[in-house]
């Protein structure tokens, strides 16, 4: 959480500048972090990170080539310094990842404030203080229910329904769903991308994407099914992945990236297992991996060693990319660490 201080300084960043660029991750927590802020202000640009969340010099000619006069970051991992020497100006940084030390940057990282791992999404809204229903989708995205959360569900019981842990609302409940619109929204073209995060800077209420009330909502929601398509398939099959005590499951498609979502949501069906989620690309397993048991940050930080890639994240969600010839190396070396 941040602090009055904080909530009042970057208030004041907002309140003062003219052409914003806001660069932000590739997930609903990044996503509904940039709606929180742009809605406010109403002015500047969304650039989305995808890939590696790191922000490198190639993202600061981004920034220059806008003549932006500040630059949000919100939701990524890692900002090279490089990238902070490189733009001429402000740079506001909010994250809730393992911290780092950076010069001449703003940075908020709620672990910094009694490591607390709070999503940006969260931090934005009491930054902003309106649209609770964007932050709302935004947290149940990275698995958090907010303190306002109560209070919303008394004012929109048809969004809630009975849902009141965190899986029953993220995959039956209305809310949930919009937080799968806000990531396969994602998906995709950068062009398909960019029209979408657009849209939904425009839109008024959830109705409108839910119930495809006007034609914006039903892009959204048109843009969602088409996804969903593909992701049910995969989920069908992913469902028939042998359950040891990790269950792996690997594919192959070269457009759409849904391997965060569907570890996820295998997470929710297999909530004593490790999952580990893999999509082949350029030769590598690009992994998402899950877990409510262990702390996969140690885990995976050791099933590194020796294999050829990299990865990191929170104590419940990883990422990684291991070249494919070592994926099974790091496997066997994971599941040593979880014994
Ligand atoms: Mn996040």
């Amino acid at each position: 959480m941040l602090t009055e201080k904080q909530i009042k300084q970057i208030r004041d960043e907002l309140d003062n500048c003219k052409r914003p660029i806001f660069f932000f991750h590739d997930d609903p927590d990044g996503l509904a972090s940039f709606l929180l802020f742009y809605r406010y202000i109403k002015e500047g640009r969304g650039t989305v990170v995808k890939a590696r969340p790191v922000l490198t010099e190639m993202f600061a000619e981004k920034a220059n080539n806008y003549e932006a006069d500040k630059i949000f970051v919100l939701d990524i991992a890692n900002v090279e310094q490089k990238f902070i020497d490189t733009v001429k100006v402000p740079v506001i940084w909010i994250d809730h990842h393992t911290p780092v030390e950076r010069e001449k940057v703003k940075y908020y990282n709620s672990r910094l404030n009694k490591n607390s791992n709070i999503p940006v999404s969260y931090m934005c809204h009491q930054v902003v203080k309106q649209d609770e229903w964007i932050a709302l989708v935004g947290c149940l995205g990275d698995w958090y229910i907010p303190s306002f959360f109560k209070e919303f569900a008394k004012k929109n019981p048809e969004l809630i329904g009975k849902a009141k842990k965190i899986e029953e609302l993220l995959f039956k409940s209305p809310i949930g769903k919009l937080v799968k619109i806000f990531s396969f929204n994602l998906k995709g073209t950068t062009t398909d991308t960019r029209t979408s995060i657009k849209i939904l800077t425009r839109i008024e209420n959830p109705e409108e994407i839910l119930k495809q009330t006007t034609p914006k909502g039903k892009k959204i929601y048109k843009k969602y099914e088409h996804v969903n398509q593909a992701y049910e398939e995969l989920l069908k099959k992913a469902l028939k992945a042998k359950k040891d005590k990790i269950i792996v499951f690997t594919y192959s498609e070269d457009k759409l990236s849904l391997t965060k979502d569907l570890a996820n949501e295998l997470m929710y069906q297999f909530p004593d297992k490790v999952i580990v989620l893999g999509r082949e690309k350029s030769g590598e397993y690009r992994c998402s991996i899950r877990s409510n048991k262990i702390n996969l940050t140690k885990a995976v930080e050791k099933a590194l060693i020796g294999v050829d890639g990299y990865g990191g994240g929170h104590e419940n969600a990883c990422g990684a990319a291991i070249k494919k010839e070592d994926f099974k190396q790091f496997l066997k070396n994971l599941e040593k660490e979880i014994k």
